[in-house]
């Protein structure tokens, strides 16, 4: 029996998770645990965003726009053009319809005093998803970028207005601090003999979650292995903008330089051990020589059965 929890955020969060349900199936695994990054959710026209949790949800109930990477497949823009034309909501952001839908509903849900968790446990409910989705906590503490000249905005507009062209200096979740682990993750962990942390963004995906008080710490007193997969391919990162992420927190985008980010759980940090991708094989040294196990993989997430062989490799790790 493999219990696992997945620590997840984005558009990689999505495809990774995606694996773990294909792999876990065949393995007959029960069903996993995955703990989703709500720093880029937002408050706009009036309802709650959770771009995080949706890209999961939609890529789960297989839903999801996939060119895009965001958003419903299919959907159309009527409101939003409404929205637009009253000079509401953001003139860079785009919200879908059938999109549109889903916020509403999370929203009316929150204004009749459900929780976050709540309201996930309920769209969750819609389709056999295969996987149980916790929000990283109950508290909103949205992502803020500060830039250089003292500026703060919030991720979402740093990162779609923008493209994170910006120099960012620092993110902050304010709040984080007094915020607790949404319930259930602290006993998932316990439970688990597996933790995986999916190729998300390390900074403004992954970062977020490890920052919630008792994560960490849940982390480090579990008996499961903790197992990374490295975001970057070929010294390169694979989607986004996570380089610039990065380099605001003085790392360098290598396979090595996120792992030493993250710690080896033997020197105090996170990881028992860490995918790299063949094309980065030559950090696997340096990456041992932090104090974690390097497996070289193919780490491409072209389609579910490549994401599958990942979390294969991982769980064999
Ligand atoms: N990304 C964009 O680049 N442009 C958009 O207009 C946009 C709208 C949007 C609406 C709902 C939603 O859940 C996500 C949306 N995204 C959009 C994606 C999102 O900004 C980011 O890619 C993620 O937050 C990063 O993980």
């Amino acid at each position: 029996m493999t219990r696992v929890v997945v620590l997840a955020g984005g558009v990689g969060g999505a495809k990774f998770t995606l694996g773990v349900r294909d792999a876990l199936v065949r393995r007959g695994a029960p069903e996993p645990t995955v703990v989703v990054n709500t720093g880029d959710d937002l408050w706009l026209s009036g309802v709650r965003l959770q771009p995080d949790i949706d890209s999961i949800l939609y890529a789960l109930a297989g839903v999801n726009d996939t060119q895009r990477g965001w958003g419903r497949a299919g959907d159309t823009e009527r409101v939003n053009e409404e929205l637009q034309a009253w000079g509401a909501g953001w003139p860079w952001f785009t919200l879908g319809d059938l999109d549109l839908g889903t916020h509403l509903a999370r929203t009316g849900w929150l204004r009749d005093g459900a929780s976050p968790t709540e309201v996930l446990e309920r769209l969750s409910r819609r389709w056999p998803l295969g996987i149980r989705m916790l929000p990283m906590t109950d508290t909103e503490v949205d992502t803020r970028v500060v830039l250089d000249d003292g500026r703060d905005m919030h991720f979402q507009e740093w990162w779609t207005r923008y493209r994170a062209t910006l120099e960012p200096v620092r993110f902050d979740n304010p709040g984080i601090e007094v915020a607790a682990p949404a319930p259930g993750i602290a006993e998932a962990i316990a439970a688990a003999d597996v933790v995986l942390i999916a190729p998300s963004n390390p900074v403004v995906s992954i970062g977020p979650i490890l920052r919630v008080p008792g994560i960490r710490e849940a982390l480090a007193a579990a008996s499961a292995r903790v197992i990374g997969v490295s975001p970057i391919i070929g010294g390169r990162v694979v989607r986004g903008m996570a380089d610039v992420c990065l380099a605001a927190i003085g790392v360098e985008t290598s396979a090595s330089a996120v792992a030493g980010h993250y710690g080896a759980r033997s020197a105090g940090g996170l990881l028992d051990a860490w995918l790299i991708a063949e094309e980065d094989a030559d950090a696997a040294v340096s990456v041992e020589g932090l104090g974690m196990r390097a497996v070289v993989a193919p780490l491409w997430m072209s389609d579910v059965a490549a994401s599958a062989a990942i979390v294969e490799a991982a769980l064999s790790a």
